[in-house]
């Protein structure tokens, strides 16, 4: 048990490893668990996902979990908008295009359930949105956060797909639709599409 046990230790090792190194090289892929310290304070957070949701701990205390009535399906460590500091990016699902930031001009309800994406900074242990959007025109089905055209900045690389309506305003990933890749550079106030494929 104990030959078993220190096995273990050294497959975690390797695994946090490997994570740090994602982490730390700036070429970041959505997983269920990664390592990262967003905050810089010298204190790695752990990111896991399971059942759709994400916890980060930080020192074995749980510093932030996802909304409950988020779907999360992936989740990427990176500096998306390029601004020296790696960035939580999360492809989600849930109800409502705006939530509590609803345009003036939105005046119907607001009750589709389709994908977004967010994007959150992590300054003392408290997560603060930079980016969310609303309703996604395409459901993503794998993204990543690298520097695709060698230029020194991050571009947003998103694998799509098509929307399949389950009933009324809900929607799901269509599992046979084709796929198309963009490439979403940000720009002062939220991406802009560079390349579709
Ligand atoms: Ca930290
Ligand atoms: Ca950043
Ligand atoms: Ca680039």
């Amino acid at each position: 048990m104990i030959r078993q046990g220190r096995w273990l230790g050294i497959v975690s090792a390797v695994l946090l490893a490997v994570c740090l190194a994602f982490s730390k090289g700036g070429d970041a892929i959505p997983a269920v668990r990664a390592v990262g310290d967003l905050d810089g304070d010298g204190k790695p957070e752990e990111y896991s996902l399971a059942g759709h949701s994400l916890t980060v701990t930080e020192g074995g205390q749980v510093i932030w979990r996802s909304a409950g009535d988020w779907r999360v399906d992936s989740f990427a460590l990176g500096d998306v908008n390029n601004d020296g500091t790696d960035d939580l990016a999360l492809s989600l699902w849930k109800t409502g295009s705006f939530g509590t930031l609803r345009p003036f001009w939105q005046t119907g309800e607001d009750t589709s359930y389709k994908n977004h994406l967010f994007v959150f900074k992590l300054q003392e242990d408290t997560f603060k949105s930079v980016w969310c959007s609303s309703d996604l025109d395409c459901p993503i089905v794998s993204f990543a956060i690298r520097d695709v055209d060698g230029d020194g900045r991050s571009e947003l690389v998103v694998e799509e797909g098509q929307y399949r309506r389950i009933a009324g305003e809900r929607y799901a990933l269509a599992l046979d639709s084709p796929l198309r890749t963009a490439v979403w550079q940000w720009e002062e106030w939220g991406f802009r599409l560079r390349r579709l494929d």
